[in-house]
């Protein structure tokens, strides 16, 4: 049975294909299927329309002719771009965001996460709130009274701001335990090693082979959302650590998103080594790490010691051509987590840092 059960056209920038084939994957990771690109200028934008009214004729004559079931702009779109171009198209509007958001929507387990990703949602929906009741003040305005409608769009932003407040509620107590298991961490002084990286660079993988875990692994997008902390053995001298598996990271992450998983990021913080996974078989690694490299920045974690681990080496053709790429990229370890290649080489060079680190603080002492 085909899996793919819905089809779509992607709108994306012509300066930036390689997001756009990103949509691709994550479309797939919502079973979307995606039929056509349709290529933009995005040097102007249209407020109203987000493209220019040739280029909508176009893509409404395309979406019917190829009876697709949406149109995926690779961007934010306003809430009244939305609206307008639904109008226009005849067809359900998705942007980038809103993809994300799905995604993270289905995958979410915890209690927390779905909780972070309902309250992302919400505030996704809060700009169409606010319009509706923009457009029902004038209307009032010029009739001169309050009607049903109004009413009724205002409990439902009361609602929705109701149910913000009290997912953020929520959330603080969910914070909390997290700190006490923290806190209880901190205490055992055992080390803390988190692996943080673009999604899909085989993070979860990693992690089971150091922790002999069975964490789910898939070539899925954003297949992780949770940290998952387990302990992992290294040798005799410097024993166990803890490793964490973290949620991936991604080109324009929604705000919302950011702001809602805030807590579960931000974990990062505190590790005391962060192993940063790319997957150097994708030729778009080098934006990946640049993402990755802000992201830590954003995260105030960019200052943690970290291991650049160039993964998925079984599927890199140029293995010779190693060198050029430390050269370009950074000093790091090429390795394959799936047959564990290049393992045991990742984990003495963790063994070297933690010793460097104790042998320093024995110094300052
Ligand atoms: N060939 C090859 N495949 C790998 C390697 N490491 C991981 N993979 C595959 O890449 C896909 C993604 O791996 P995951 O470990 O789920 O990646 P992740 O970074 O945890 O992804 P998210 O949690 O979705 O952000 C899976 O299909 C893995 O089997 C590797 O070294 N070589
Ligand atoms: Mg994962």
């Amino acid at each position: 049975m085909n899996k793919l059960t819905k089809t779509a056209i992607i709108v994306g920038d012509r300066n930036t294909p390689e997001t756009t084939n990103e949509m691709e994957l994550l479309l797939k990771t919502l079973h979307i299927e995606s039929e056509v690109i349709f290529p933009v200028d995005l040097g102007k934008i249209s407020p109203a329309n987000f493209i220019s009214k040739g280029k909508l004729e176009e893509l409404r004559n395309l979406a019917l002719a190829l009876k697709i079931d949406l149109i995926v702009f690779d961007d934010e779109l306003s809430y009244t771009q939305i609206r307008n171009l639904t109008k226009l198209t005849n067809t359900v509007i998705a942007d980038r965001p809103r993809i994300i958001l799905d995604i993270f929507a289905s995958r979410a387990t915890t209690k927390e996460g779905k909780i972070q990703v309902e309250l992302a949602i919400l505030r996704k929906r809060l700009p169409e709130i606010v319009h509706q009741n923009k457009a029902y003040d004038q209307q009032v305005g010029f009739i001169g009274g309050k009607g049903p409608g109004e009413r009724k769009i205002e409990i439902t932003r009361r609602t929705i701001y109701q149910k913000i407040h009290q997912f953020k509620i929520q959330l603080k107590a969910l914070e909390k335990q997290r700190k006490t298991k923290r806190d209880k961490r901190l205490d055992s002084d055992l080390i803390l090693i988190s692996i943080a990286g673009y999604t899909n660079a085989g993070k979860s993988t990693l992690f089971n082979a150091l922790t002999r875990e069975h964490t789910p692994t898939d070539d899925l997008l954003f297949h992780t959302l949770e940290t998952k902390t387990r302990k992992g053995f290294l040798n005799n001298t410097v024993g166990s650590v803890l490793f964490s598996d973290t949620v991936g990271f991604i080109r324009k992450l929604p705000h919302e998103l950011v702001e809602a998983f805030k807590g579960t990021l931000e974990e990062i913080q505190f590790a005391d080594l962060i192993m940063i996974v790319v997957d150097v078989s994708d030729p778009d690694f080098p934006l990946h790490l640049s993402t990755v490299h802000q992201t830590l920045k954003d995260l105030k974690a960019d200052h943690i010691d970290s291991i650049l681990i160039y993964n998925k080496a079984d599927l890199y053709p140029e293995k010779t051509n190693f060198n050029s790429l430390l050269k370009q990229h950074g000093d790091g370890i090429l390795m394959s987590a799936l047959s564990q290649e290049g393992l045991p080489e990742l984990k003495q060079k963790i063994i070297n840092k933690i010793e460097d680190r104790s042998n320093k603080k024995s110094n300052e002492i």
